[in-house]
């Protein structure tokens, strides 16, 4: 019970649909998290590490491990108002459907409440949620990566607003029936519901990532930007940075990037020019609104981070390594050693000659699967990682001076190059996406998959009503000279022969190095057909291996590439049908006449 009279209510009816055994409030407290985490070792759901202290290892079940796009559903009332990129239901049928599933669907189990805020607590910028769930696996998890408990339950009080998160795994248990291995549905039950117009998640039947922990890509991304749209702000699946100069000026840089290109490493990024400094604000999702200065401002609505740890290593990502090395951390589907550590292929470390592997089989490194699954996870507290921003909580959020965008282009994309002006930037973030080089279907290969502004499985509504929201906000900036500068980068750019022509990695400071210099005005660029590019000495290459041909090369505008990629958006824009922004097309016809100029 609470002090709130619709939450009690809600609540009320959840209980009696799913009939769990008992229903807990989670306060949010380290005791309460101590308890469930017991609760799940009891169970054999959950193995504490032993080198790891205050670390817990998971196997979800091997049909329950990723997010399942095509079990994802935006049930607006109009068809046409999900538009041709999301999957769409009634919302009477889907929820008929999903009231039969949930019927007595936590009988045996814990139904628990997890009131949670998506950014700093009480921050004028931040939105409450209350999630329902019968996993204490994702109490556990939510405590981590949202602000969850009596905190929040204060800042609600007796009338304030959430989104209503119901989640269930979807496995009643019988009478004295328990667990005996991770619960969840068939895949043809799992369905992870959004209401838009009621701005309410139904998910049924998986217990994994952003399946089940709502407050994420269900509520911060799909929920949110359709809140964004109708209350004029930015729900955006981007990194958030802070770059610092020699001379001690700071700045605050987005990215947004399709999942697979490193999106945790960039926020996390150790410079390898002398005197730059990186700190992190967040590394997946940013909200984002003018200040009353006019500006931009964004906050990081999690509180933690659920990244990938397959491939992650002191290497490639020292600080993530760092994070999780403090403790507090959760391990889903990664091999387990026997002296207690977790071990994952790309973590660094020679294989040992035993472990237990993510499907709970022995396993040695001539086992033909992999010990950790390729999508495995950490989820990890953000206030642990060592370059964390001091102002990462800042409940006015930070201003933001540029925005990034990039995916996977083995051609044609050069390193960087700049929009000409806010629309031209909307342009570019409409036709981002990465090439598709391992594709099952033969016929994708080389093909682009677009993914605009890294939201293609995360807008909650009409891709087109989302890139004309995107123009909207550059139409009504309170103040256009001071609107985000945007950049469109490729740090993956090969030459004819398959080499990569960038190291990547910490030399990607250098160019956020020019990027931060074309704020502030310094930077030296040239304006070319696609947008305004660094010449050839712009980018600092101190102590860099990169010759002044390879240089030139990934900056090359290739125009006949350019122009079967001006052949590929047209093809892509009209899978958008009728209700594409006209700007786009002014968009894509303005630069063929550019590049056929
Ligand atoms: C994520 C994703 O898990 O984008 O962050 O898939
Ligand atoms: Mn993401």
């Amino acid at each position: 019970m609470s002090a709130h009279k619709k939450l009690d209510a809600w609540v009320k009816e959840v209980t009696e649909l799913c009939q769990p055994d008992k229903v807990v409030w989670a306060n949010g407290s380290q005791e309460e998290y101590d308890s469930l985490m017991q609760l799940l070792v009891d169970a054999g759901l959950a193995t504490p590490l032993k080198k790891r202290p205050g670390c817990f290892l998971f196997r979800s079940d091997p049909s329950d491990v990723a997010r399942v796009e095509n079990r994802t559903y935006i049930a607006s009332k109009s068809e046409k108002d999900a538009g041709p990129t999301n999957n769409w239901i009634d919302p009477l049928e889907l929820k008929k459907t999903l009231t039969g599933l949930y019927t007595g669907c936590m009988k045996g189990r814990t139904l628990y409440v997890v009131p949670f805020s998506m950014g700093p607590v009480g921050s004028p910028l931040s939105k409450i949620g209350i999630e329902l769930t019968d996993s204490a696996y994702v109490v556990c998890n939510l405590r981590i990566t949202t602000r969850i408990g009596d905190p929040v339950m204060k800042v609600l009080g007796s009338d304030g607003e959430f989104v209503p998160c119901l989640h269930s795994v979807g496995k009643p248990l019988a009478p004295g029936e328990k667990d005996e291995k991770w619960p969840c549905a068939e895949m043809e039950n799992k369905y992870i519901s959004h209401f838009p117009e009621e701005r309410a998640i139904w998910s049924y039947g998986s217990g994994y990532g952003g399946n089940a922990l709502l407050g994420k890509k269900c509520f911060a991304l799909r929920i949110a930007s359709v809140q964004a749209r109708d209350e004029g702000w930015m729900a955006e699946h981007m990194l958030i940075l802070r770059i610092t100069n020699p001379k001690g000026e700071s700045y605050y840089v987005t990215g947004a990037f399709p999942s697979a290109c490193g999106k945790t490493n960039l926020a996390m990024l150790v410079p390898t020019i002398p005197g730059w400094k990186v700190e992190t604000v967040g590394d997946d999702i940013a909200w984002m609104r003018f200040g009353k200065d006019g500006r931009l401002y964004a906050i990081n609505p999690e509180a933690g981070f659920f990244g990938v740890a397959t491939g992650t290593s002191y290497e490639s990502n020292y600080n993530a390594m760092k994070t999780i090395d403090a403790g507090n951390s959760i391990f889903t589907n990664v091999g387990l050693t026997d002296d207690g550590d977790v071990w994952w292929e790309g973590i660094g470390t020679p294989a040992p000659a035993h472990l237990i592997d993510w499907k709970g089989n022995n396993w040695t490194p001539d086992s033909k699967d992999p010990a950790a699954h390729a999508n495995s996870r950490f989820t990890t507290p953000a206030s642990q990682c060592p370059v964390i921003a001091d102002d990462w909580e800042d409940p006015n959020g930070v201003p933001i001076s540029a925005i990034l965008i990039g995916g996977r282009r083995p051609s044609t994309i050069p390193l960087v190059h700049q929009s000409f002006d806010w629309n031209h930037g909307v342009f570019l973030g409409s036709i981002m996406g990465s090439e598709i080089t391992a594709a099952t279907i033969d016929a994708n290969i080389g093909k682009v998959r677009r993914d605009p502004f890294a939201m293609l499985p995360f807008i909650g509504y009409h891709v087109c009503d989302y890139l004309q929201h995107w123009f909207d906000i550059g139409a009504n900036a309170p103040d256009p000279s001071k609107l985000p500068k945007l950049f469109y980068v490729n740090w993956f750019r090969k030459d004819e022969s398959g080499k990569w022509l960038w190291p990547g990695y910490g030399e990607n400071s250098r160019v956020l190095k020019w990027v931060i210099e074309r704020c502030s005005g310094e930077g030296k660029a040239v304006t070319t057909e696609i947008g305004y590019m660094p010449t050839l000495d712009a980018i600092d290459r101190t102590g860099l291996d990169v010759s002044d041909a390879d240089m030139a090369e990934l900056l090359k505008i290739d125009k006949a590439q350019w122009l079967n990629e001006v052949a590929s958006i047209r093809e892509h824009y009209a899978t958008y049908g009728p209700t594409l922004p006209k700007e786009l097309t002014n968009q894509v016809d303005a630069l063929e006449k550019r590049l056929k100029g």
